[in-house]
């Protein structure tokens, strides 16, 4: 299988899948799309127009969450979701609560009233799944670790300090121990 990623280091959606593409291990060529000078081959690829976009021997593929997916299911090994459907479930449910969380980030960023406090209220949710469970969901590390991860490490650019939640803060701290989250990070200090 010959697997190209188009993806700008900035993109948070980018990072989900770069860290389902380095922790499983699977090899791919990368080319970096320059986000504020887009080409114009990019719309080709995704009418959407965006990154990330995965190229799998011919097959273009785009949309972070179905590219993660579809990751896990052709490279199944570790899996990325657990085998109890219910647990499953929960996966996806806290994958769709995300967009609450993003909507008020994004909200937040564009300074919105109420977004802090609407962003303080999903991060108090994201809390309470983790004070009695190592992940999101359950004590298994599922897709919904690269599906939340990249937004909490970009809270410091709305001015919220993920100390403030010793559990999520506990929780960035045992994926930062794992060498794709680890890379990641260097990649947005530099
Ligand atoms: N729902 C999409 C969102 C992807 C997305 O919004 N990517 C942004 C970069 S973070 C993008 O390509 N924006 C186009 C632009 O900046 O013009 C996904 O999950 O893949």
């Amino acid at each position: 299988m010959s697997i190209t990623l188009y993806s700008a280091d900035i993109c948070p959606y980018c990072v989900r899948t770069r860290l389902v593409l380095n922790g499983k291990g699977i090899e791919y060529d990368l080319v970096q799309v320059d986000l504020p000078d887009k080409p114009a081959w990019l719309r080709e690829l995704n009418p959407r127009n965006r990154v990330p976009v995965l190229d799998v021997d011919g097959q273009v593929l785009w949309e972070s969450e179905a590219l993660n997916d579809f990751l896990d299911e052709t490279h199944p090994e570790p899996a990325m979701m657990p085998s109890d459907p219910a647990q499953r479930a929960r996966v996806r449910m806290v994958l769709r609560r995300f967009e609450d969380l993003s909507d008020a980030f994004y909200a937040a960023r564009r300074e919105e009233d109420g977004a802090i406090e609407a962003l303080h209220g999903e991060l108090r949710w994201m809390s309470s799944q983790l004070e009695h469970s190592d992940y999101l969901v359950g004590d298994s590390y599922t897709l919904a670790e690269p599906g939340v991860w990249p937004w909490i490490t970009r809270l410091y650019r709305v001015g919220v300090d993920i100390g403030q939640y010793p559990a999520i803060a506990a929780w960035c701290d045992r994926l930062a121990g794992r060498p794709e989250y680890a890379a990641e990070l260097s990649l947005l200090a530099a």
